[in-house]
């Protein structure tokens, strides 16, 4: 069997007077199928080398605006393209976002993200959203928002206002993305993620997997990711969560140690970046979730709701953090 290891698996190249390595997506795909405890050995090394592997940074979603969304992500149930019993509901008032914060504040959060299940928000609904930003900012919590597609204009709005991270996945391997996505590309996110990249804010991106892709793939999630430059900050990866009504329910349920791999893959090849283990927590058992972590995760959705579907509770969190001896990054 061949053996790929770290150190000749990649060449370099110089960036801010750093070397960083530069992956090709056979690389990754070789890497994505090693044995899984020497994949877990080297992520390990590698995080080790980047973060405190007892660190783990907590943010907590809140849906302002949930449903009627005109796309049709195939995994997604807010899209007005399927039909699934989700309650829609308009953008909620600045106080209710308040009080939400103050609440993940105090459960310990360090990061509030604010989903807005938009194609593009209008510049009236950025009024608002920028109006819960300021808030949310002055409780002393970093801010995320993750509104869709942007314009340039839009960005500098939204990096004025004073907001920390902007989330857009690209979500799949390119080859992959038109079997889940019709009504945008592949290129409409690269173009938003730039625009979030020239307006200064730090960017939040990641990928969903379990949606019948093959590993190869999930390696190419990975790839598309590293030829962001630089690369994300925070990389979310989602386990899908099946969704009655949605194209991608009753899809095959992947093998968590997939998940895993895809983890280490990310981990290695995203070495500075906060990887957080995202949707899909709620059906991993906690040892599962201790791989998960063995292989460089180092963030989570913190909160008993993701932004429509259910995520682990706090209580729960707190007891798997105490026996894994992990600990809260402090705001
Ligand atoms: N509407 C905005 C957009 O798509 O950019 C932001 C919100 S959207 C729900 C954010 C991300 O959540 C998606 O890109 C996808 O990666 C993830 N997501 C949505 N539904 C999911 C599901 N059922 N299971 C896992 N991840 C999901
Ligand atoms: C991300 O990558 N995952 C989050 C966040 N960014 C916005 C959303 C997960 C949504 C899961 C399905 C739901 O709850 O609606
Ligand atoms: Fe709309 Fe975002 Fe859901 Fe896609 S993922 S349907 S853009 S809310």
């Amino acid at each position: 069997m061949e053996q790929i290891t770290l150190t000749t698996a990649v060449t370099m190249h110089q960036q801010n007077d750093l070397p960083v390595a530069v992956w090709s997506r056979e690389t990754l795909t070789a890497l994505i199928d090693l044995p899984l405890l020497e994949l877990l050995w080297q992520a390990q090394s590698v995080h080790r080398a980047h973060f405190d592997p007892r660190s783990v940074q907590l943010s907590t979603l809140l849906s302002i605006k949930t449903g009627g969304c005109p796309e049709d992500c195939g995994y997604c149930p807010q899209s007005a393209h399927h039909s699934t019993d989700l309650a829609r509901q308009s953008l909620l008032t600045t106080e209710q976002v308040l009080a939400a914060a103050q609440r993940a504040k105090q459960a310990g959060a360090s990061r509030f993200c604010m989903g807005g299940a938009w194609r593009n928000p209008r510049d009236k609904d950025l009024d608002q959203v920028i109006t819960m930003i300021t808030g949310v900012r002055d409780l002393g919590l970093e801010t995320c928002a993750t509104l869709g597609m942007l314009t340039p204009v839009q960005a500098e709005r939204l990096q004025q206002a004073g907001l920390d991270y902007y989330n857009h996945n690209i979500d799949s391997d390119r080859e992959f993305y038109g079997s889940i996505i019709h009504t945008r590309d592949f290129q409409d996110r690269l173009d938003t993620l730039d625009a979030v990249r020239q307006a200064g804010m730090k960017v939040c991106c990641g990928g969903i997997v379990g949606m019948g892709e093959s590993r190869a793939q999930r390696a190419g999630l990975i790839y598309e990711l590293t030829q962001l430059d630089p690369a994300p900050e925070s990389v979310p990866i989602n386990l899908l969560v099946q969704v009655e009504g949605t194209p991608l329910y009753g899809q095959e349920v992947l093998d968590p140690f997939e998940f895993v791999r895809t983890i280490a893959v990310a981990r290695i090849a995203l070495p500075t970046s906060r990887v957080r283990l995202s949707a899909g927590r709620e059906g991993l058992s906690d040892e599962m979730q201790a791989l998960c972590f063995m292989a460089g995760a180092n963030s989570i959705f913190y909160g008993e709701r993701l932004l429509t579907t259910d995520n682990p509770d706090q209580q729960r969190d707190q007891r798997l953090f105490e026996r894994l001896g992990l600990y809260a990054e402090p705001a």
